[in-house]
């Protein structure tokens, strides 16, 4: 008899996490740091502590609650996700994960289970980027890969660093370096994520079994030209910053479309124009581009092409330009074994499967730097996400967290 999560304390956890939200009735808004964040997290420590979990959270705010298993010294069997959102977000973006691992830990204690490796629940700071820009930065900071001053360059619109933010929430960044997670600390670490493509929900598919992670890189482009009167101002007279980024916009989707890997994706998510008036040729324009690919090389070339056409549009219509680098995640093939491990557990339930890669972002791609990483993905409803019509059902979230408390059980007995 294989064990089976209890799916309606998930939906409950879910629903009651989605109440701490800045935009109800517009998606879901749950900024790291924010005071919607630190209900939930709140509500997520207490239920870690009623069944008895030793919970830390370190400088940046990542939540780690532990299960001691019969052998202390042996590493931990890690599972997680993260509870911020973007602005007007989804309902199951990260929770799902968040819950699930709980979830799926909350069930071995109450089957009296003891494993030989300690379970250790996690949550991630800022995986989406909402605030500064770069994704993945609660798991950066967990593997060493941003320090201090990192934190302190990450800044919101307002100018305000993920350091003094952090500091407000009542953390102390200062002591990250000191608590950078060592390879060996984790056996391995499982993320349950919603799909956010159209794959899974078009073959009818329940359970995705992820092989690779696209890499990421995220740029603010500036451009500064000449503000003037719209109607009064010659065509052949003009600097206009607009006119230039619209050049970029336009080379930046043609191109992606052709790449050799076939897989880049390129997104112009946000623009600023100033002073952003009908009748006045702008000043500065800024746009931001989010380039990705599964192949580094790629990527690479795509982000070099992307910058040799802003220097070619800036020259021609006598702007200044700039390309500010937000971050950036290496593209990552997870372990095999973690994998193949994660296939048994399919076959054994008799559940539906297949292999993917991932377009979106995870924190599994940062923690694959000193751990096996591993990622189950469950279908969304017509393929939508990071938007308020963002779906999945509740059988297949079922599916995905029974995956998911079978696969720990394994790796931890
Ligand atoms: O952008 C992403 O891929 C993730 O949702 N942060
Ligand atoms: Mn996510
Ligand atoms: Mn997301
Ligand atoms: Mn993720």
């Amino acid at each position: 008899m294989m064990l089976e999560v209890n799916i309606d304390r998930i939906m409950n956890n879910i629903e009651t996490i989605c109440e701490f939200n800045a935009t109800p009735g517009q998606g879901y808004t749950r900024f790291s740091y924010s005071k919607e964040d630190m209900q939930a997290r709140e509500f997520l420590i207490n239920e870690c502590q009623e069944f008895g979990l030793k919970v830390t959270t370190d400088g940046v705010g990542n939540i780690r609650a532990k299960l001691e298993g019969l052998d202390p010294q042996a590493p931990s069997v890690m599972s997680g996700s993260h509870i911020d959102t973007v602005y007007h977000g989804g309902k199951y973006d990260g929770l799902v994960g968040a819950i699930g691992a709980l979830e799926a830990i909350r069930t071995i204690i109450e089957n009296g289970i003891k494993t030989l490796n300690s379970l250790e629940f996690v949550v991630f700071s800022e995986e989406e980027g909402s605030n500064f820009g770069s994704t993945l930065a609660g798991s950066k900071a967990m593997v060493g890969y941003y320090g201090v001053d990192d934190l302190k360059k990450l800044k919101n619109p307002l100018g305000i660093s993920m350091y003094d933010m952090a500091k407000r929430a009542g953390y102390d960044p200062d002591k990250v370096t000191h608590q950078v997670l060592k390879h060996g600390e984790v056996k391995a670490m499982l993320e349950l994520h919603i799909e956010q493509s159209i794959v899974l929900e078009s073959k009818n598919i329940p359970i995705g079994i992820v092989e690779a992670i696209a890499g990421m890189q995220a740029f603010e482009i500036v451009l500064k030209g000449v503000a003037n009167h719209a109607g009064a101002t010659p065509m052949s007279l003009r600097n206009d910053p607009m006119a230039t980024a619209a050049k970029i916009m336009a080379h930046i989707e043609d191109l992606a479309k052709i790449t050799p890997s076939g897989s880049t994706v390129a997104t112009v998510g946000r623009i600023f124009c100033e002073p952003n008036i009908s009748n006045v040729i702008p000043e500065n324009v800024l746009f931001t581009l989010d380039a990705r690919d599964v192949d580094n090389r790629i990527l690479n070339q795509f982000v070099s092409d992307v910058r040799q056409k802003l220097i070619d549009e800036s020259a021609l219509h006598g702007v200044s330009s700039n390309m500010h680098f937000l971050g950036s995640s290496d593209a990552i093939i997870l372990d095999k074994l973690t994998v193949e491990l994660l296939e048994n557990e399919a076959k054994a339930r008799n559940i539906p499967f297949m292999r993917m890669n991932s377009g979106a972002v995870h924190d599994s791609s940062i923690l694959s730097a000193v751990t096996k990483a591993g990622m189950i993905f469950i279908p969304s409803v017509n393929g939508r996400s990071h938007v308020p019509e963002e779906d999945s059902r509740y059988e297949d979230i079922e599916l995905g967290c029974n995956m998911l408390l079978g696969s720990l059980l394994k790796l931890a007995m």
